[in-house]
């Protein structure tokens, strides 16, 4: 698989994605967590020893297009994030990540929070 920083510079924004594909299961994953609004389920390309991604149903492309009315849906992830956290153990801490756009790392367009978690995490992020 190529390097997911080298993906995000050549990713562009619209259209289906793989989570759209991902949530409609017509590729099958390991749900970790679903709900009327969201997924969560294992990244392909773990950074960490545990890595989620939590991904709302709703495609929203990426969070700087998020909506003043997407507010409860952000809040939402979150939430379900921490309790992906929660149940996958990681009683120590864990990273909360969301790439937006070209310079923050982006590769898919459909929104996602990463959790990350089970080794110490390095600042600043690379
Ligand atoms: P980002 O760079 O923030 O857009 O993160 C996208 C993440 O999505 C990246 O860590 C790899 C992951 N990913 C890409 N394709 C798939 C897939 O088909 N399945 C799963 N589980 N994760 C994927």
């Amino acid at each position: 698989m190529a390097d997911e920083t080298a993906k995000a510079q050549t990713a562009l924004p619209g259209g289906d994605t793989i989570f759209g594909k991902i949530i409609r299961k017509e590729i099958p994953v390991n749900l970790i967590h679903e709900d009327d609004l969201c997924v969560a389920f294992p990244d392909i390309s773990p950074q960490a020893p545990t890595h989620i991604l939590v991904v709302p149903k709703k495609p929203i492309i990426q969070l700087s297009k998020a909506e003043d009315g997407d507010a409860a849906l952000l809040g939402h992830l979150l939430i379900v994030a921490k309790k992906c956290a929660e149940k996958s153990g990681l009683s120590n801490g864990y990273r909360i990540v969301i790439n937006d756009g070209k310079d923050g790392g982006q590769s898919v367009y459909h929104l996602h929070i990463h959790v990350l978690g089970g080794r110490q995490m390095g600042w600043p992020p690379g």
